[in-house]
């Protein structure tokens, strides 16, 4: 018998960084529920799907979900009863002619996404699998490895560093667990190293520390020394991935790296300096080394470190198969940060991973800064078998429920399971 859907309900929750947002229940005919909680950015691109929020000043500084919670329960959820939940291309479309709008503004893409995966998750259970089996098919037995996000700068930290993450990237692990013992080592390693020098061991939005440094640069090299005290050879096992997000620090033209004392660069300047430092450290992986509109500044880092170095376009991007055909179109870089919430439906989501496919480009999938205990996207990166997530430091629980999903589904794959690109 076709499980339907029976009822569909939506509350307002927390997130990591104690901002209300959407969890959303769907329940099927036939008992079985499924829930998933949406994520939230603060660095987030222009060009995101709109995250609905109340903008009422006596309710969590007007930060409150509880139009997008309404818009849930009054006006998707009648839509949707009845539905079969396997259907999920169909009920995505479906959500998206109910909204009408090019960016998600009326019902959110908060609202929207919480009933996408929580559809997907009842769906996977009212077929018996897991839900990277049922997002990925049988083939979805790739794990990801991880970029570990081990100093926090720019808009998640009060630290000294303009650049807003330094990950760690085991490489040359050679499975997820051992990746994951790999990096978080090192990251044990840098707290004894940070504290050895006085600096501070506190924790930025994403688990990584946020010392004051004195430079950007001093961010790289006790990373590096973090690696070879962990008992790690620079490179061959642990690489390092970046992501500056340089819209944050961009203003009237002028990419400026104040709070380092580094003073103001252009476009190709900010090339220059990351051709230096790759030739310095082993970083094989830069994410929006350039603002969201300077595709001019994609296209010539892509030009100049392209055939050595991953180029990911996130903010520039937003998983958004319009800008994502563009950059192909022009060689503006040659991978993306998939966020689902960046665009706002499941549907939509495999469509840009579809066109990173065809293109050959890369893909990592991306959780935000502001998180929840959900851990539906480390399903999904192995459902989708692009080998590289991006998922935080080795600290906070919203961090880790995705790495202690994906070990839980390693060990569940067992021999089948392949780690990486
Ligand atoms: C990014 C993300 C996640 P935010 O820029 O890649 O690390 O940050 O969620 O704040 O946009
Ligand atoms: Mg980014």
């Amino acid at each position: 018998m076709t499980p339907r859907i029976q009822s569909i309900d939506a509350l307002e929750i927390l997130d990591s960084r104690g901002n209300p947002t959407v969890r959303v229940n769907v329940r099927l005919d036939n008992g079985i529920l499924g829930t998933s909680s949406v994520p939230s950015g603060a660095s987030t691109g222009e060009n995101e799907a709109v995250e609905l929020r109340d903008g009422d000043p006596d309710r969590y500084g007007g930060k409150g979900v509880r139009k997008a919670v309404a818009n849930v329960n009054d006006l998707i959820a009648p839509a949707l009863i009845g539905a079969d939940p396997r259907e999920q291309a169909k009920i995505d479309h479906a959500m998206l002619a109910l909204d009408g709008t090019e960016n998600k503004a009326k019902l959110g893409a908060n609202a929207i996404l919480g009933v996408s995966q929580a559809v997907a998750r009842v769906a996977a259970a009212a077929c018996n699998l897991p839900l990277y089996a049922y997002l990925g098919g049988a083939g979805a037995v790739r794990l990801p490895v991880p970029m570990m996000n081990v100093l926090n700068g720019g808009k998640h930290a009060d630290s000294g560093m303009d650049f807003q993450e330094f990950m760690v990237f085991p490489i040359g692990a050679p499975t997820f667990a051992e990746a994951l013992r790999y990096g978080t080592e090192t990251f044990h390693a840098l707290h004894r190293l940070l504290a050895s020098k006085g600096y501070a061991t506190s924790v930025g939005d994403e688990g990584g520390f946020a010392p004051k440094l004195k430079s950007n640069e001093e961010a790289c090299d006790l990373i590096v020394k973090a690696i070879l005290a962990a008992g790690y050879e620079p490179g061959e096992d642990i690489a390092i991935a970046l992501d500056p997000a340089a819209s944050s620090f961009y203003e009237d033209g002028k990419y400026r790296l104040s709070r380092s004392g580094q003073g103001e660069k252009t476009a190709a300047e900010m090339t220059a300096l990351f051709k230096d430092w790759v030739t310095e450290y082993p970083i094989v992986s830069i994410e929006d080394s350039h603002d969201e509109n300077d595709w001019n500044g994609f296209k010539g880092i892509t030009a100049a470190l392209g055939d050595k170095v991953q180029i990911v376009g996130d903010d520039l991007l937003v998983t958004n198969t319009k800008f994502i055909a563009r950059a192909v179109e022009e060689q503006a870089c040659n991978a993306v940060l998939i966020k689902l919430n960046q665009i706002g439906t499941v549907t939509e989501t495999i469509a840009a991973i579809d066109l990173c496919r065809k293109a050959g480009w890369g893909y990592v999938i991306s959780h935000r800064s502001g998180e929840t205990e959900d851990s539906f996207m480390a399903d999904f990166a192995v459902a989708m078998g692009g080998g590289q997530i991006k998922t935080g430091s080795a600290c906070r629980s919203e961090r880790i429920a995705k790495y202690n999903r994906l070990l839980e589904i390693e060990r569940e794959l067992g021999a089948a399971a392949v780690l990486g690109r």
